[in-house]
């Protein structure tokens, strides 16, 4: 498939509510999409990028600048057989997981549809179980104002279905949040997301929480660091989860054998793309470990790939992969809604993503767009 064109929109859409982390609040999400031409076929993908460097150090501003300026010029006109091809052709920029992704989910999505595919189907094909039809999913919830507003959210959440809850938390913002959750609702399923807000320093406050069951305790530590989680898991009872510190299936070998994690949450933004997450999925399920998909607020363009990822045999645990209804108003393609009987989202069947993209919409809530052909 000669890669004819590519269409690149820069949009803005505001969040139902602000999305509040250890490293601050979001209340509009700007964010990449892109368009991959080839035999009249239309491959697309979302780059996670934020407004801000908090989660990553990539913006929107650098992924356009390194997508228009670097990835995009190096595969225009080439020849895409199967998307593994990209890692070859993207290694010349280092790092910038979160624009080559963009890509590697459009060549994905594109190459599934050639070949009359799912993208999850697509993804399945080594593996004898193929893939799941529903995912499990679960929400994640920002910090809020106080502890029984977020009492009253989760109660919410789980009204509407939610099998499993994740709460943000900050130096100042644990114990007893985690406690007052845990007592309210003794039997759910309940984790926590740090993004990288403590020290090894802070061992106590998470040995506070040893007695409350919890599902995990997500990135406690620094956001590149694999030593010190590997110090601190033996300390803890909870299970320690890695998500930022995970930058390829590499950082995981390191991580498993260094002893740093139980779990891994798989973002294939984070990681470069489906072709790596995959990778880090094969690795983790020969040693045991069990992985979910991780979420970073994605349209329905973003999250239908997400969901077939999710639908691979190694991904035990529930993803944030909950439905895009939940941040949007007006999203730019299809949404995918819960099945409330046993908090999954149906895996997308038709061919690539499944999705229908609403380019009006799209176009509408573009900062800037640009075509770029060879
Ligand atoms: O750390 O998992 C995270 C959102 C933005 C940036 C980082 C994270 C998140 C989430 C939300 O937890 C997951 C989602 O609902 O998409
Ligand atoms: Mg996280």
């Amino acid at each position: 498939m000669k890669i004819e064109r590519v269409d690149l929109y820069h949009i803005s859409l505001m969040l139902k509510r602000p999305f509040v982390t250890s490293f601050g609040p979001q209340q509009e999400r700007q964010c990449l999409i892109l368009a991959l031409h080839s035999e009249g076929l239309v491959g697309w993908g979302e780059c996670v990028a934020t407004n801000d460097p908090g989660y990553s150090y990539e913006t929107v501003q650098t992924a356009w600048h390194i997508l228009s300026d670097f990835l995009i010029p190096a595969i225009l006109g080439r020849d895409l057989q199967e998307p593994e091809q990209l890692g070859d052709w993207l290694r010349f920029v280092r790092g910038h997981p979160l624009a080559k992704a963009a890509l590697d989910q459009a060549a994905w999505d594109i190459t599934a549809q050639r070949d009359g595919l799912s993208f999850a189907q697509k993804l399945a094909q080594p593996y004898a179980e193929g893939a799941r039809a529903r995912v499990k999913v679960g929400v994640s919830i920002g910090i809020q104002p106080t502890i029984a507003e977020t009492l009253t959210l989760i109660e919410q959440y789980l009204e509407q279905g939610y099998g499993r809850i994740k709460l943000k938390i900050k130096p100042g913002w644990d114990i007893e949040l985690a406690q007052a959750a845990r007592q309210t609702f003794p039997h759910v399923p309940i984790m926590l997301d740090a993004n990288s807000a403590y020290q090894l320093a802070d061992v106590p406050i998470f040995q506070a929480m040893d007695n409350l069951n919890l599902l995990m305790l997500e990135q406690p530590l620094g956001y590149e660091d694999i030593y010190d989680h590997s110090q601190l898991r033996p300390l803890i009872r909870t299970p320690l989860c890695l998500d930022e510190s995970i930058h390829s299936a590499d950082h995981a070998r390191y991580a498993l054998a260094l002893g740093a994690c139980d779990i891994i949450n798989i973002k294939p933004s984070r990681v470069g793309g489906w072709t790596e997450a995959r990778r880090i999925h094969d690795l983790c399920r020969e040693q045991g470990v069990p992985v979910w998909v991780g979420g970073m607020l994605e349209t329905g363009v973003g999250r239908a790939a997400q969901l077939a990822l999710a639908s691979l045999p190694g991904f035990t645990l529930p993803g944030d992969i909950s439905a895009t209804d939940r941040y949007y108003a007006e999203d730019i393609a299809t949404r995918f809604t819960l099945n409330q009987e046993d908090s999954t989202i149906t895996v997308p069947t038709g061919r690539g993503l499944g999705i229908e993209v609403d380019v009006d919409r799209l176009t509408a809530v573009s900062l800037r767009r640009q075509t770029f052909t060879k």
